[in-house]
């Protein structure tokens, strides 16, 4: 039976920190503060389990070796040991046809409806397919070293986002073949797309057996879940059951979860409570605010066109409205993204330079990380965040934002083409493609009355609390143990 003391194994594209070497050639821990690693080591921790993934070494520079936490290392993953940690460790050519060849260059654009923008090429999906494998032989040896120090245990391997599509049945042969029974759950952290758009995928029939592997897969809401069911049907032929949720292939029952993710809240309070203001303004003015990774997907340029179109429709704004956006350096060696980058960079200029005045420029833009900190007080010091992607798994800086409004009430703005426009609906929704429309929407959020600030602000902030990334957890491990309690495995259709 699963439950939460079955031990887990996360087995995802990267280590919950990466390795790299200090001043004096020591290997230490880097952390990397995602809401994943935040909510899924501490399991890992507590059910003595293991970690899966790739290091940010490459084989050529790696000895395999896992240094152990700083002891003063206050992260979610201190606690875990480097005997916790099994690193995926790959020449750098196959490294980089698996991870930007098919993952950022195929699936990403794909899976995001952007299918103009999405290469096939069959060596690069090879490299996939061989990576997936070498994840999946590294995730069987995880599971045996479970079973010599927990014979009776049934261990739980759970699988990470598109990167690890491929693995699953891989795992299942090989475990059936060494007589260890697992389970085996599979997250996706992005969004699923349609019928129409996953056909364009000349392999689409692998890639759907291949998460079928699994006996449990997650999507974060219940349209992605819709989607796969469909694909399921009507590419493979699967009998499917969209009411429960459940899919046939080869005599198992696959059982689909919406299980929509979240942040560790009460730590995004606390942070905003603490974090100093960093912003300066002058008095009376009102700063809008974006974060993003810097991706196509993110909208930047179209939030930014529609913040131009403002300032024109309303000039009453000038001097009093700041947008501040700050854009993290993402995927910088791809040219699709380094041509992003210039596009900002002159259309931020060219907007700069026809509206600043002598105290005054529109928009504040920071290219780079902040720390988290300061990124609280960013969130609690704007009065609007601009939560724009054209497409978005779930989006996480919407909720954080809202976690973080611990003074003055500020104004939520969302497209609904983020998977946190589905159940975020006290947000200002607009299209971000709709530049006009756009514009009037931060203006109302600008000039909205306190008393309705108040209302929508509350509202939001009791779901995300009650809702928060502990919660995603345990629905995660209440689908799993429904899992083994109806024996899905054998077959319920
Ligand atoms: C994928 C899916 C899904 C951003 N700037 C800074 C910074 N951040 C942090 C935010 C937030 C995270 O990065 C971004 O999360 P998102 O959810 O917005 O987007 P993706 O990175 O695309 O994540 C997404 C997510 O997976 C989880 O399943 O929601 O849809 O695409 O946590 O706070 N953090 C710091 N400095 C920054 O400058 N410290």
């Amino acid at each position: 039976m699963v439950s939460s003391t079955s031990p887990m194994v996360v087995v995802a594209n990267r280590l919950p920190f990466i390795i790299t070497k200090d001043k004096d050639g020591n290997l230490v821990r880097k952390q990397c503060a995602g809401g994943l690693v935040t909510a899924v080591a501490p399991v890992v921790v507590e059910t003595e389990g293991l970690w899966v993934g790739w290091s940010g070494l490459h084989k050529e520079d790696s000895t395999g070796e896992i240094p152990e936490a700083d002891p003063l290392d206050q992260s979610p993953t201190a606690g875990l040991k480097s005997k916790q940690v099994i690193p995926v460790c790959l020449p750098k050519q196959q490294f980089d046809d698996y991870y930007n060849g098919c993952c950022n260059a195929t699936f990403w654009p794909l899976f995001h409806s952007m299918p103009d923008r999405a290469i096939f090429q069959a060596d690069k999906w090879e490299a996939y397919r061989q990576v997936n494998e070498e994840f999946a032989v590294l995730t069987v040896e995880a599971v045996k070293k479970l079973k010599e120090s927990n014979p009776d245990s049934v261990p739980l391997v759970w699988l990470h986002d598109y990167h690890l599509m491929m693995a699953a049945n891989s795992i299942r042969d090989m475990c059936d073949n060494l007589g260890l029974q697992i389970n085996m759950a599979f997250f996706l952290h992005i969004p699923f797309p349609s019928w129409d758009i996953m056909r364009l995928f000349p392999w689409d029939d692998e890639l759907l057996q291949g998460i079928l592997g699994c006996d449990s897969v997650g999507f974060h809401v219940e349209d992605y879940c819709l989607n796969f069911i469909d694909c399921c049907q009507r590419r493979l032929g699967c009998r499917v059951d969209r009411e429960q949720m459940l899919v046939e292939h080869n005599s198992r029952t696959v059982s689909v979860h919406p299980l929509p993710i979240s942040i560790p809240y009460e730590r995004f309070v606390s942070l905003a409570m603490k974090a100093p203001q960093v912003v300066k303004n002058h008095d009376q003015e009102q700063l809008l605010l974006g974060v993003d990774r810097l991706d196509y997907t993110k909208g930047l340029v179209h939030r930014i066109l529609a913040f131009e179109t403002l300032l024109k429709k309303h000039p009453e704004h000038i001097e009093h409205v700041t947008f501040l956006q700050v854009a993290v350096p993402s995927r910088t060696d791809v040219k699709e993204y380094q041509e992003l980058k210039e596009e900002l960079d002159q259309l931020i200029g060219r907007i700069n330079g026809q509206f600043s005045t002598p105290n005054w420029s529109p928009i504040r833009y920071i290219y780079g990380c902040v720390s988290q900190e300061e990124l609280a007080a960013f969130y609690r010091d704007s009065s609007v965040a601009v939560v724009t992607p054209l497409r978005d798994g779930m989006n996480l800086v919407a909720k954080e934002f809202v976690a973080c409004q611990t003074g003055e009430p500020g104004v939520l703005i969302l497209s609904p083409f983020a998977g946190a426009g589905s159940s975020m609906h006290e947000a200002l929704l607009v299209n971000p493609y709709e530049t006009n429309e756009f514009a009037d929407v931060i203006h109302r959020a600008l000039t909205m009355p306190k008393d309705e600030r108040e209302l929508r602000m509350k509202q939001l902030r009791r779901r995300e609390r009650e809702r928060d990334v502990n919660f995603w957890l345990t629905s995660f491990l209440k689908s799993v143990k429904s899992l083994s309690d109806d024996s899905i495995s054998r077959g319920r259709l």
